[in-house]
């Protein structure tokens, strides 16, 4: 086997708007489709680098997929190092500064160059990071839910194995969250971890009183219930709080997570792979949870999450909530409630004839 990494030759960016099996509709807007930039790394060696990035809203698309273009020229003739190529940015974008649409982007690149290295050497990222293909518990991820009309779907997940939900609420009255959790709890049973996500939706005094009446429901933590970047408030909610706080999916960047846990912020941790700097960052963030003791679960991104939360000391769930299945040559598997890291690479394959249909 070759000692050398391949080198970078060129990029293809491709945008889709893919469709989800569940709209997922949140306490602070919906999403009706999922706007993905695609990203194939393409080497002189013929490996090919893929990753997606998941960019929230339709208008956040183009931008990402000309910003990604444009830096072609700074990494054509370069090795996939992820390391490198990353630590490379850092400079180069230490003026402009790094979050927002600008860390999304090197995100999907330092994905991209991690599957690139895996498919090189003929493994999963898993092994390359010193770990095996486990499988990891999963919980089923849904959004504001009626609980009479999402009935079918809440048991369809049950009947496939998951061993925990999770839905969201905010957006309306106390009253509609007692009455939708209430219900939930019902037809999950009590041996069903149930979380639920308020997605930023609340005030400070406002989290704390409905927490409180939330919590004879048994549930398994409360995610986001104000602002994300408020960790002092987060703080607060979560001293008042008998259940435990998640937060995570919004922090930029390792540094985030350890001024959040620093400040109290949180019980539990959901880094988002793309906010928090690709894998390269991932695998600096489980360090900063490890040494605070603090569980980690993923945040979207199914298919590369499985890799780092398999290596990850203190991991905790897997969200799953397949964004890209509509894409995928082969969508992830869910078995016995687990989903287990593929490979080669990052184990994804894109279907053409799918991305052309949803092209935009
Ligand atoms: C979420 C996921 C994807 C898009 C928007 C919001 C979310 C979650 O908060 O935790 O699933
Ligand atoms: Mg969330």
């Amino acid at each position: 086997m070759s000692d050398s990494l391949p080198t970078i030759r060129a990029l293809d960016v491709r945008c889709v708007e893919a469709p989800l099996a569940r709209p997922l509709r949140t306490a602070v807007g919906e999403i009706p489709v999922a706007p993905l930039v695609l990203i194939d790394i393409l080497t002189e060696e013929g490996v090919t680098g893929r990753a997606y990035v998941f960019a929230y809203v339709p208008a956040a698309l183009a931008p990402i997929a000309q910003f990604l273009t444009n830096l072609t020229d700074e990494i054509k003739g370069k090795t996939v190092s992820p390391v490198e190529r990353m630590r490379g940015f850092e400079s180069r974008f230490r003026l402009l500064g790094r979050q927002g649409l600008v860390g999304m982007a090197l995100a999907g690149l330092d994905m991209a160059l991690w599957d690139a290295l895996g498919r090189a050497q003929g493994v999963p990222v898993v092994q390359l990071l010193g770990g095996e293909a486990i499988g990891i518990q999963a919980y089923d991820s849904f959004g504001l839910v009626d609980p009479v009309a999402d009935r079918p779907a809440l048991e369809q997940s049950l009947e496939r194995g998951f061993r925990g939900i999770k839905i969201k609420i905010g957006g309306g009255s106390l009253r509609q969250d007692q009455e939708t959790v209430a219900a939930v709890r019902d037809i999950l049973g009590p041996d069903i971890a149930l979380m639920v996500d308020y997605n930023q939706s609340l005030s400070v005094p406002d989290a704390i009183r409905r927490i409180e009446c939330l919590a004879k429901h048994d549930l398994t933590w409360i995610e986001e219930p104000v602002p994300a970047e408020d960790i002092h408030g987060h703080a607060k909610v979560r001293s008042a709080s008998p259940v435990p706080i998640q937060t995570g999916e919004n922090w930029w960047f390792p540094l985030d997570m350890a001024k959040a846990i620093e400040a109290g912020a949180c019980d539990y941790a959901m880094p988002d792979l793309m906010k928090i700097g690709g894998i390269t960052g991932w695998l600096r963030a489980m360090g900063v949870a490890e040494t605070a003791s603090v569980p980690v679960s993923s945040h979207i991104f199914i298919e590369a999450s499985a890799h780092v939360l398999a290596v990850t000391p203190t991991a905790h769930w897997l969200e799953y909530l397949n964004m890209a299945d509509a894409i995928l040559s082969e969508p992830m598997v869910v078995t016995e409630g687990r989903v287990t890291p593929r490979g080669p690479g990052l184990g994804m394959d894109w279907n053409e004839e799918a991305v052309e249909r949803y092209r935009r």
